[in-house]
């Protein structure tokens, strides 16, 4: 099998990375047992859809996390999710996307838009970038980022609204979950990839958040963490 590399953004708060994209490709390669290398992108801007992560194999770059992982799948020939029926299939791909067109939203709000958490994040995120230039480029990217909370539509929200629309996010995740190991069953499957990526990028950073505080409350989400990081972290 020939080397896959993942370009991902950096780690920090001992997470492997602070973009729950790039843990969720992570893991998921780690669920399908396909060794990799990493390499940190201090900027997306190299990346061939300007966003973080993509991967190189056989000298192609595939951007965005679920196009690598369908083209992994079919040239390595693995699936985790070979085991599921249609329903289940059915409901991962919307529970996938509540997860990252709409949860992820709110991460990035509470990130980049809450003064409290901006004072620290900043100097994470741009950790990678010269701390004599920093100063000038955080106010840029974060006018980028509101820009892009308004265009995806939850950024025209109260802070109020938008952390309601986080809470019953991951509140239908802790609902969806039960009692279970995993989101199908017993052993990991895609979704769990994407549920560890963006839960731990929520639950386990020193990021304030009501959106946070929900997913402590309901104590089978920090326990899921616990398990995936166990069986495929350790
Ligand atoms: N759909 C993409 C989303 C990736 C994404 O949004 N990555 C963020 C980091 S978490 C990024 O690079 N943002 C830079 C930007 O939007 O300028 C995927 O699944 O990989």
């Amino acid at each position: 099998m020939s080397d896959v590399v993942v370009h991902e953004l950096r780690g920090a708060w001992g997470l492997p990375s602070i973009s729950p994209f790039c843990l969720k490709l992570q893991t998921w390669l780690r669920i399908a047992g396909i060794p990799y290398s990493t390499v940190v992108d201090a900027t997306p801007f190299g990346a061939p859809k300007g966003k973080l992560p993509f991967i190189e194999h056989e000298g192609q770059r595939i951007g965005d996390s679920g196009f690598a992982i369908d083209y992994l799948s079919e040239r390595l020939g693995r699936d985790p999710d070979a085991g599921l029926d249609r329903t289940s299939r059915g409901t991962a791909v919307a529970l996938r996307r509540m997860v990252e067109e709409n949860l992820y939203w709110t991460l990035v709000y509470d990130r980049w838009m809450v003064e409290e958490n901006w004072c620290s994040f900043r100097d994470i995120v741009l950790g990678g970038v010269p701390a004599v230039v920093r100063p000038a480029i955080a106010p840029i990217a974060r006018r980028g980022v509101r820009r892009q909370l308004k265009g995806h539509g939850i950024g025209i929200h109260s802070a109020e609204e938008i952390h309601d629309i986080g809470r019953r996010d991951v509140g239908a995740l802790a609902d969806v979950l039960g009692d279970d190991l995993f989101f199908f069953g017993d052993t990991p499957t895609s979704f769990d990839a994407v549920a560890y990526g963006f839960l731990a990028n929520i639950l386990e950073v020193p990021i304030v958040s009501p959106v946070k505080d929900e997913g402590l409350r309901r104590s089978n989400l920090p326990a899921f963490l616990t398990r995936m990081r166990d069986r495929l972290w350790s």
